[in-house]
């Protein structure tokens, strides 16, 4: 990886933390910002660069959360931050639907050469992760003229009503927000560390799935099945080997839309450009967010061009979708990604965080497993001599791990999982460093 660093890639806490310009913050936001939005940092961010996030009051913290899986070239890449800049300086919006532009066209292009799936395809763009589900969705039900809609256990889709009722966990998500969309049907998902049977594999898995999809819904009446090929939010939870194949091909038997939410998991973070090619499936459908633009906020969905070409002119849309600023700021960042082998470098982290915690796990019973691929990777804690989740546990090491300059996310249906996500221009020395706080903090508390 050849990357020049702007702020010294150093951790350091000095003093209070959070230091007095963050605490003057808080109270400024308490009185002014939304209660119902929640920050898992006290810090206020002033600079960030690399793998180190400078605060307000000069404290230099490692990041390990990539603003969930977003900065992956990077805060502030200097190849993004001058096509944001010159691009702004030309036209910042005219509205796709009113003036339509080059840079939009030529994103499509060249998603349809790195998404999954050798056929004819067609993408259309969003801002954020949800509304690119969403309309996934509408997609799929017009193609097929059906309604329903399968998500499955553990999964995360967004936070708008559409995809609230897609995200299973309760709470925070969805408690009071109802009502929910109707013609949801909830599957059981493969994850292989948490299964009744330990040897039931990624087919047997996904025979579970189509039974009760045939039995409570009826395959003739369901749209799309959609499946986050990593889950992320849920726990990174990887299906076993098979899974994702056979679901995929049943919904091609059934004439059901297969969409993989690759809005965690895609632009390189995997260590493939989506997790989709890791798994050797080819969707139909793909959404696209985060990582895909620097930072700026883009959303896409890509497909099948007779799936996306069969909804009616102004069908879809939106003033902001592909706004040519974020659009300049993804063809940058995926020439950066290609340029720099970031997959490759996804590849590498991957091979640390498995020796290095492999080797913690034999010795300590509270690691109840560790997974993922690529730079999505996490631990499941769990209650000695058993698998019971044990959230307290997680939270205590990611606030060690955070009081020591190391910011680290936790997540799982059961609060039991810290996640690792890394942006992929992180030094090889910065992330071991984060590797020592984050052992030292299991060796202290579990
Ligand atoms: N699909 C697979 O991971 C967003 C959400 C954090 P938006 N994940 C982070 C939070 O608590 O809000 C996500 C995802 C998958 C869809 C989304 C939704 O993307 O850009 O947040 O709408």
């Amino acid at each position: 990886m050849d990357v020049t660093y702007r702020i010294e890639q150093k951790r350091q806490i000095n003093g209070a933390f959070p230091g007095p310009k963050s605490q003057a913050l808080a109270a400024r936001r308490a009185k002014a910002v939304a209660a119902g939005v929640a920050s898992s940092l006290p810090v206020y961010a002033a600079d960030v660069d690399g793998g180190i996030i400078v605060d307000v009051d000069g404290n230099q913290l490692i990041d390990l959360g990539s603003g969930i899986a977003v900065t992956t070239v990077g805060a502030s890449n200097p190849a993004v931050a001058k096509a944001v800049a010159e691009q702004a300086a030309r036209f910042t919006h005219t509205c796709f639907m009113v003036a339509p532009y080059e840079n939009y066209i030529e994103l499509a292009e060249k998603l349809a050469t790195i998404t999954p799936g050798h056929f004819e395809k067609r993408a259309v763009f969003f801002n954020s992760g949800a509304e690119a589900v969403e309309n996934a969705i509408k997609v799929a039900r017009v193609a097929t003229g059906r309604q329903a809609v399968v998500a499955f256990d553990h999964a995360y889709h967004g936070r708008t009503n559409l995809t609230m009722g897609l995200t299973a966990k309760a709470a925070p998500y969805k408690r009071g927000f109802g009502p929910l969309a109707p013609e949801i049907y909830r599957m059981p998902m493969s994850y292989p560390y948490r299964e009744e049977n330990p040897n039931i594999s990624g087919k047997e898995a996904a025979e579970r799935a189509i039974l009760a999809m045939e039995k409570q819904i009826g395959g003739d009446q369901i749209a799309a099945i959609i499946i986050e090929p990593i889950q992320g939010e849920g726990g990174f939870i990887v299906p076993a080997t098979g899974f994702l194949p056979r679901v995929a091909e049943w919904a091609k038997e059934n004439g059901i839309v297969f969409i993989a939410d690759e809005v965690q998991a895609g632009f390189a973070r995997s260590g493939a450009w989506f997790a989709s090619d890791i798994e050797g499936i080819e969707p139909d459908l793909v959404t696209v967010a985060k990582g895909i633009a620097g930072g700026m906020p883009l959303s896409g969905l890509i497909g099948r061009a007779e799936l996306l070409d069969s909804v009616h002119g102004g069908g879809l849309g939106g003033t902001y979708g592909g706004n040519p600023v974020a659009v300049a700021a993804a063809l940058e960042s995926i020439k950066f990604m290609e340029e720099q082998d970031l997959a490759g470098r996804a590849r590498q982290i991957e091979e640390q965080f498995f020796t290095r915690f492999g080797a913690i796990q034999k010795e300590v019973s509270a690691l109840g497993d560790i997974r993922g691929r690529g730079a999505m990777v996490a631990i499941e804690f769990v209650k000695a001599g058993g698998k019971e989740p044990d959230a307290a546990l997680t939270k205590k090491i990611a606030e060690e791990c955070l009081a020591e300059g190391v910011l680290i996310l936790t997540c799982g249906t059961y609060g039991n999982v810290v996640r690792l996500l890394p942006p992929l221009v992180i030094s090889d020395e910065l992330l071991g460093e984060a590797f020592d706080v984050l052992e030292a903090a299991i060796r202290k508390h579990a």
